[in-house]
């Protein structure tokens, strides 16, 4: 399998989907090699170490910060041609903010509600998005991500406090911009080796995980470079003070493939 070309992915569609629509799907971002051994990394990593969401109800079984303890996902969060891409989609420099493991169990998994990422996010940022890389096939039955297609630039504030999630999970988007109950929706089936790459303030949903296999997937997580550390009312996990410039120790520029 060839890999996506991200020059000639990323200077056309993609570029203009990701900024006007809020998200990109990305064809072929790895091989089937790439996929085979990150898929492993993936496994052993949720093996070693991993908790289910109960807060948000999605059954979601998550790694914590698997990018800074397994080599072969710290390769992938880092991985040039990820990273070369993503910075050309957002058209400014970047830092690698999270790179972590997600499993939705067959028979055991609940839908993703309608969130937006910004209202959870710790920092202070121009940008901050999502690629959701397929490590398995991922169609629709399997809970893969449907967006609504230019929430991003919806008015009102940039984004709510974490309280009004809260008090009302599944709806607190719709309750604060009742006019995106209406917004056409697009569900995003991916091969594995596919990937979304999705805004911080575009609206998305996924679906409960209704097939006989295991959803799979690595989600790394990029911030322009000059983001500071914003804790959120009771969450503030890390070592940094409110309003620090993000280490470049623990969050790395992306690494680009040579793309200029
Ligand atoms: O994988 C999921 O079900 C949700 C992922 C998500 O919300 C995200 O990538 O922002």
């Amino acid at each position: 399998m060839t890999t996506t070309d991200t020059t000639h992915a990323a200077t056309g569609r993609a570029v203009e989907d990701f900024r006007e629509r809020g998200f990109v799907h990305v064809p072929d971002l790895l091989t089937a090699d790439e996929v085979a051994r990150f898929r492993a990394a993936a496994e052993a990593a949720l093996a070693a170490r991993s908790r289910t969401d109960e807060e948000f109800g999605t059954r979601i079984v998550a790694t914590t910060d698997a990018w800074e303890h397994h080599p072969a996902l710290r390769e992938l969060a880092l991985h040039p041609r990820v990273g070369a891409l993503a910075e050309r989609l957002a058209g400014m420099p970047l830092r690698v903010w999270g790179g972590e493991v997600l499993r939705k169990d067959p028979g055991h998994s609940a839908p993703t509600g309608w969130h937006d990422d910004l209202t959870f996010a710790l920092l202070d940022s121009r940008l901050i998005f999502n690629a959701w890389i397929a490590l398995v096939d991922v169609p629709a039955e399997r809970g893969c991500l449907t967006f609504l297609p230019g929430s991003h630039r919806r008015g009102g504030p940039h984004r709510v406090e974490l309280a009004e999630h809260a008090a009302d999970p599944d709806n607190y988007l719709f309750s604060h911009w009742p006019e995106l109950r209406w917004s056409p929706r697009v569900t995003v089936p991916l091969r594995a080796g596919d990937a979304t790459f999705h805004q911080g303030r575009t609206a998305h949903y996924a679906g409960a995980n209704t097939s006989d296999e295991a959803r799979l997937s690595f989600l790394v997580t990029f911030t322009d470079a000059d983001a500071t550390y914003r804790p959120l009312p009771g969450r503030d996990p890390l070592d940094l003070r409110p309003g620090q410039p993000l280490p470049e120790a623990r969050y790395p520029r992306t690494p680009r493939n040579g793309n200029p």
